[in-house]
């Protein structure tokens, strides 16, 4: 028993986000007395953001659900576990034995990569359901990143990682990773890294509608058209070709295709794509010629040239320009991480669809269909329609496209089941909440993370404190619900469900897995294992069944084929801005930004316009920014950060009382991806008007 008056110190890695930081909590008993950066962490060194101190406020936070909940006409009423099972369990059988095993959606959100247990455990769930009705956050934000990975390295989890440690250029399109703590990249204190480039020589150049955090501390910032990415990639490939600069490296060996990307390019010239794109045609050979004749040099797009209509050609055109100019898998340019669990083990998934959605017939990819058709699956009548729904750790209302159609889906569903800690725009709309243990509370394994990590890196966290009596774990109640609904077929199966942990997966993926290690080792390192800088790894570690990278995927080829480009950047004359979003530092995605450490100051959620867009209205005033699909009231931030012609807003935020109002409102469910599906947020077409 640990003495309550000394003050104790734990260490852990931070859960909330892609960066992993360690931390130190310094505790008393079960008071917090102090969140630190942990300087001992080898991947993080003592780096820590404003969120990480929050952690106490969602440990403490009195509206956090303890202990499951069942709506009824007067309000929310505690029930037991084995109450909340027992009618979760019947609901879903009924509805299943009614309509069949798709009239049952499942839903994963953010937080699920986050916890081990739940990304080992929700197969179980997912097994039991059967249904093809499978979403997750994956189609709200990577999914173009993994298509094109499977598409071209065989696998959707080989995705590369900028070596930004080493490289000499670091080129970012569509990220602000100075407020995102970096996303499919693991880089910790990102801003010293960032500096450390410049400090050796280097130069950061960022690609941006707005004049980031990030690109403030650039060399360069170019404004962009948002969703006319896709063409100065292009470009930028057309100059490396044309000025003779197409030097492959090691990787030479095993691309193929490459005579089709550089016949493919041709019609894109700096000077064609000027116009549309916004950027001067000067600039885009300057950082063409730049790019290929750094020793080393690294591109990575993010969220904002993910989550648009040519999310994948964007994806795959920066890994052609980082392959054609030798910066595949090659210190200080785009490489493959060597986890100590290495979750891509397991068999090359499909690339054909198996499957396609009832209503709008996109293809199912990686078994699940893209979010942005929820809510039309749960409202349009016929067989096989939604009628059931459980979400997980996730809040659609808030961060799919059109919120307030699918908050009325969700109102028209026979049951919903939330498995969540709070009460929220989304899970108010459920007949029960399922709360699991989070946070302090459960020990940590970064299975998604150290994946992508910039180092090879691995640590396991303990949990700080024990849960609350009675409070189940997210993989307990993935167990014990998939039980509830469908008894394991077959005795090896039953015992493995009822014997298996996510720390004994743990200990047989670190033993089994490259460095050979386990559980006790790990413990005994409570700040980390640092495992060595990222190693070249290509060929043997392709997927590709000929172990070669193709370059030009057909589908991707056809798709470029018929890009139309146009004349002129020319916008709508009824909505004539293009709205982009933004995140801020001190929130999370929908559900951080009201705690008690992080609310109020900069943490607000403002429309940014630059002057020239902003005529005959005020810095503060109220505006109605209206799409297609509808339109929601925020006050105005007049800005020259913003290129003229677009505007940009916090998503995930409120913007009415009762939580109705939202970004996503403006966003229609068919302005995705067009190769994935792919929620499209950027780019979004919307008139302002005072209010
Ligand atoms: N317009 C616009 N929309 C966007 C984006 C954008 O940039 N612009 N970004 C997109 C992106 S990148 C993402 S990832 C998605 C996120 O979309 P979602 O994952 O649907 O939403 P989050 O806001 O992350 O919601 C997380 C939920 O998990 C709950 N939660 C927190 N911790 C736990 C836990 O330990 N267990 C459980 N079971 N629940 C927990 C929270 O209360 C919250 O309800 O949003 C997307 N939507
Ligand atoms: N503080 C904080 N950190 C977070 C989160 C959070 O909500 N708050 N969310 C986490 C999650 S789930 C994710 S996925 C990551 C996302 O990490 P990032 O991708 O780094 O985050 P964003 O801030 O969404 O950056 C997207 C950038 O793209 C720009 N952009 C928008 N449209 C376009 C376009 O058409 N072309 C180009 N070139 N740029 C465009 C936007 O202006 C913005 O600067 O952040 C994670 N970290
Ligand atoms: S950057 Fe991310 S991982 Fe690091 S402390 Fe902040 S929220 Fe946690
Ligand atoms: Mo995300």
């Amino acid at each position: 028993m640990k003495n309550h008056s000394i003050l104790h110190k734990h260490y852990r890695s931070c859960n909330l986000c892609e960066a992993i930081c360690g931390l130190v909590i310094e505790y008393q008993g079960s008071e917090i007395r102090a969140i630190k950066g942990d300087p001992d962490d080898p991947l993080s060194k003592g780096h820590i953001c404003p969120k990480a101190v929050a952690l106490q406020d969602i440990y403490n936070d009195p509206k956090r659900l303890r202990q499951p909940m069942r709506k009824t006409p007067s309000g929310w009423q505690e029930i037991s576990w084995q109450e909340a099972y027992r009618e979760t369990g019947k609901k879903i059988t009924e509805i299943q034995a009614k309509y069949g095993p798709d009239a049952i959606a499942f839903y994963q959100g953010n937080p699920t990569v986050h916890s081990y247990g739940a990304m080992l455990f929700n197969r179980l769930l997912k097994k039991a359901l059967g249904t093809r009705n499978n979403y997750s956050a994956t189609s709200l934000d990577q999914l173009p990143h993994q298509y094109v990975a499977q598409l071209m390295f065989g696998h959707p989890l080989m995705i590369p990682v900028p070596d930004i440690d080493r490289t000499d250029f670091f080129l970012v399109i569509g990220g602000n990773p100075l407020v995102s703590n970096g996303s499919m990249m693991t880089a910790p204190g990102i801003g010293q890294r960032l500096k450390a480039i410049r400090q050796r020589g280097g130069k950061v150049v960022v690609v941006d509608p707005r004049r980031t955090e990030t690109a403030k501390k650039a060399d360069q910032h170019l404004f962009i058209a948002p969703e006319t990415d896709v063409y100065l990639l292009l470009a930028l490939i057309n100059e490396v070709v044309s000025q003779g600069k197409v030097k492959a490296g090691g990787v030479g060996n095993y691309i193929t295709n490459l005579a089709t990307v550089e016949e493919m390019v041709k019609p894109y010239s700096a000077t064609k794509v000027s116009p549309v794109t916004g950027v001067a045609a000067a600039d885009i050979k300057a950082l063409a010629k730049a790019f290929a004749a750094a020793p080393t040099a690294v591109c990575y797009g993010r969220m904002g040239v993910s989550v648009q209509k040519h999310g994948t050609l964007n994806q795959w055109l920066i890994n052609v320009l980082n392959i054609i100019t030798g910066n595949f898998d090659r210190p200080g340019g785009h490489m493959f991480t060597h986890p100590a669990v290495d979750v891509r083990r397991g068999k090359n998934r499909l690339t054909k669809p198996r499957w396609y959605s009832r209503v709008s017939k996109k293809p199912e990819i990686m078994g699940e269909f893209p979010t942005a058709v929820l809510a039309e699956e749960m409202l349009e009548p016929g067989k096989g329609q939604i009628k059931g729904f459980i979400v997980s750790a996730g809040n659609p209302v808030s961060s799919a496209p059109r919120g307030r159609k699918l908050a009325k889906a969700l109102e028209g569903l026979q049951f919903m089941v939330a498995l969540d800690i709070y009460v929220n725009e989304t899970t108010q709309h459920a007949d029960i909440i399922l709360p699991p243990a989070t946070g302090l509370e459960v020990d940590h394994y970064d299975l998604a993370f150290a994946s992508l990590a910039v180092r090879n890196y691995t640590k396991y966290s303990p949990a700080l404190f024990k849960p609350g009596p009675g409070t189940q774990y997210d993989w307990q109640i993935f167990k014990n619900l998939a039980k509830q609904i469908k008894n394991p077929a077959s005795l090896k199966e039953k015992l493995l469900n009822w014997w298996l942990t996510p720390t004994k997966t743990l200990n047989i993926g670190l033993k089994t897995g490259p460095y050979k290690l386990s559980l006790k080792k790990l413990k005994s390192h409570p700040h980390g294992l640092d495992l060595g800088p990222l190693k070249p790894m290509l060929p043997d570690s392709l997927f590709t069944p000929d172990k070669r990278i193709n370059l030009a995927p057909d589908n991707l080829v056809a798709a470029i084929t018929s890009l139309k480009l146009p004349a002129d950047n020319v916008s709508s004359e009824s909505y004539p801005l293009k709205l982009i979003s933004r995140r801020n530092l001190r929130s999370n995605n929908s559900w951080m930004h009201g705690l008690e450490r992080l609310a109020g100051g900069s943490n607000t959620c403002t429309l940014q316009i630059n002057p020239q867009d902003a005529q005959g209205l005020a810095n503060g005033e109220m505006v109605t920014v209206k799409s297609v699909t509808g339109a929601i009231e925020v006050p105005l931030e007049i800005t020259d950060d913003m290129m003229p012609g677009v505007v940009s807003l916090p998503f995930g935020w409120p913007t009415t009382e009762d939580g109705t109002g939202n970004y996503n409102d403006l966003v229609a469910e068919a302005h995705t991806d067009t190769l994935t599906g792919n929620a499209g947020f950027s780019g979004v077409e919307v008139a302002i008007s005072k209010y």
